[in-house]
């Protein structure tokens, strides 16, 4: 019945971890720079720029978007036990991302367009690079009519019900990135292509960076909430416990779509023609923003204590080591939510308007994003490959030991890799910089063991990976068993009907309310930013 869609599934999975595979080499690649050792000139890349534009663009654009576009329909076709409405649509999203991530990494490869994954100008990268990720986001709007219109075609056919959790959750994640993804469009669309194609002369950095961070910040949370619908509703499950609430994993998902996308300024905070006030507001808006997280904490763990606690643990933490360790869907995905605690604390130091001046713009950023997207969201995602890839394929997994070496090498890893990159930030050590050449750098004292645990942390990391992609490829070619492994869906202690509709059913009300949102957070400045702004910067050509 999802054969059809689950074809393209698997290719986009392909797809996805490819991407993951190259990206994570080059930040091998990037933490050996900081003991000066130089890869870059053995592979034929011309800086350490380029490689930095491979990292960010194939890890943070190409394999979440890619991850997202794949499981996401999995688990809604599951949930609802439908195929995707739209017939060709998982095909036509698979062959939108292959095209775009074909061609902005044939401008990547040649170096027109060393932009890093953030793209703004003055940087200029080559009109193709810019089409590239056009179709990479065009792919997940496909996607996303194809969440919508399946869960549309369930409604009908079971009226007055609520959405299954994990078809909700899903749509709700589709929901918050295509109302923030509008921000990108425009950028790329008016502001950059007309001007990276010659058709205009300048275009406006500071209007640039506005609408690439109205999508920037929301963009993580289209990243973690894959992450949260596996421990919210798939974790328990897997460790023997129970979903707290199911009303609260609906509120905590709204909350999301609501408080998401405006709060784009908080990395703007040092930016010049952007009003006190209103970065103001939208630190107010980033704290609120961790409410939701903070509420995911407090229920994922209790449902693990469920677990543990039914496995005999007893005590106050008894439970923790009564969970399955030995069973790397688990490990991986507790050690990822233990790297998240520190992630999320980090996030609030760069949060904060005023601490924030402190570690701007240096490594300490890197420190907090490898916790939170490079560990929680990454990790999460090999320990859900490890019961996918046998659900598609039906081999049993091959290699459960190289599994937790996964888990537990890239946790080491990126503990000692946070740790150096956020150290050496509060020393003002810079990011975004190529330490090998820049030999003045190199002679900060204080910066040695930092850039001594940015490397090795990072080589730690990296094993990991590779020992992800050995479990992979061994799945795939050495499995000679077959294993029959459905979508792990866990019940919940109390469910939706104890919830009020409001939450458990109107989306579309919470779809107004976040656009609404979004048009409080943004319009008023921008109407006053285009009233005074002339289109002054010139764009600096890189090809
Ligand atoms: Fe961030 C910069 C603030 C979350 C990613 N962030 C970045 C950048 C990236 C990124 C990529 O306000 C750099 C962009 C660039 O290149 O310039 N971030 C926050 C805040 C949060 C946050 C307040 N970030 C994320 C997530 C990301 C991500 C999630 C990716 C997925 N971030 C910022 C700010 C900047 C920034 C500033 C700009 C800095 C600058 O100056 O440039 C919050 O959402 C965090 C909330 C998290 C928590 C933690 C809850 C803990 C849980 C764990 C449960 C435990 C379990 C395991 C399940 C409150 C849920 C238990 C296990 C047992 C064994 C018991
Ligand atoms: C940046 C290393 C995995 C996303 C960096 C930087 C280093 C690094 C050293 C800082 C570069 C600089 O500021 O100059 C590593 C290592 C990894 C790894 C050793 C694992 C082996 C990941 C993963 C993701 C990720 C899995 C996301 C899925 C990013 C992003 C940047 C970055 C978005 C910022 C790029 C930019 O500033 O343009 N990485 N990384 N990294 N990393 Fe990683």
């Amino acid at each position: 019945e999802f054969a059809r869609d689950d074809t393209y599934i698997k290719w986009q999975l392909g797809l996805g971890f490819a991407a993951l595979f190259l990206g994570i080499l080059m930040g091998l690649f990037q933490g050996l720079d900081r003991m000066g050792i130089d890869l870059y000139k053995y592979v034929g890349l011309k800086s350490y720029y380029q490689g930095l534009t491979i990292h960010g663009v194939l890890n943070v654009l190409v394999f979440t978007t890619a991850f997202n576009g794949a499981f996401l329909p999995y688990v809604t076709m599951r949930s609802l036990k439908r195929p995707m409405a739209i017939k060709g649509g998982s095909a036509i999203a698979f062959f939108l991302m292959l095209v775009g991530v074909l061609l902005a990494a044939w401008k990547i490869l040649d170096n027109s367009s060393t932009v890093l994954f953030t793209f703004y100008p003055p940087l200029q990268g080559h009109p193709l690079f810019y089409l590239g990720l056009v179709l990479v986001v065009v792919s997940s709007w496909v996607t996303f009519l194809n969440i919508l219109l399946t869960t549309r075609a369930w409604k009908q056919d079971h009226p007055g019900e609520p959405l299954p959790l994990q078809a909700f959750i899903s749509l709700v994640t589709y929901i918050m990135w295509f109302i923030a993804s509008l921000g990108v469009a425009i950028e790329v669309l008016v502001l950059i292509l007309p001007w990276s194609l010659g058709i205009v002369e300048k275009t406006d950095p500071q209007l640039a960076r506005t609408f690439f961070w109205l999508t920037g910040h929301p963009i993580v949370y289209f990243w973690l909430l894959p992450a949260y619908l596996s421990w919210y509703t798939m974790l328990p499950k897997q460790v023997g416990g129970k979903i707290l609430s199911d009303p609260l994993v609906r509120l905590v998902f709204i909350l999301f779509l609501l408080l998401s996308t405006p709060v784009g300024f908080h990395h703007q905070y040092t930016d010049p023609g952007v009003p006190a006030g209103w970065k103001a507001m939208h630190a107010l808006l980033t704290f609120s923003v961790f409410f939701p997280s903070m509420i995911t904490a407090y229920s994922v763990v209790a449902s693990l204590e469920i677990g543990g606690r039914k496995a005999g643990g007893k005590g106050l933490f008894g439970w923790i080591w009564k969970l399955p360790w030995g069973d790397p869907v688990v490990t991986t995905q507790l050690l990822a939510g233990l790297g998240f605690f520190l992630g999320g604390v980090s996030g609030l130091i760069n949060a904060s308007y005023n601490i924030n001046m402190v570690v701007h713009n240096t490594a300490f950023v890197p420190g907090h994003f490898h916790l939170t997207i490079g560990t929680a969201v990454t990790l999460t995602a090999m320990g859900i490959m490890y019961w996918l890839l046998p659900a598609l394929t039906g081999k049993k997994l091959w290699g459960r030991g190289l599994a937790l070496a996964n888990a537990w090498l890239w946790f080491l890893g990126v503990l000692i890799f946070s740790r150096g990159q956020m150290a050496g930030g509060l020393e003002g050590m810079p990011r975004r910089t190529w330490m090998a050449t820049a030999t003045y750098l190199q002679f900060m004292e204080t910066w040695d063991i930092p850039n001594k645990m940015t490397a090795v942390g990072g080589a730690l990391m990296f094993l990991g990976g590779m020992a992800f992609f050995a479990v992979m490829v061994g799945t795939l070619f050495f499995s000679r068993e077959r294993a029959k492994v459905e979508m792990p869906t866990a019940e919940a202690i109390i469910g939706p009907e104890k919830g009020s509709p409001l939450f458990t059913k109107r989306l579309d009300v919470w779809t107004v309310v976040a656009i609404v949102l979004v048009l409080i957070a943004y319009v008023p400045y921008l109407v006053n930013y285009l009233g005074d702004a002339a289109f002054v910067a010139t764009g600096q050509r890189v090809w």
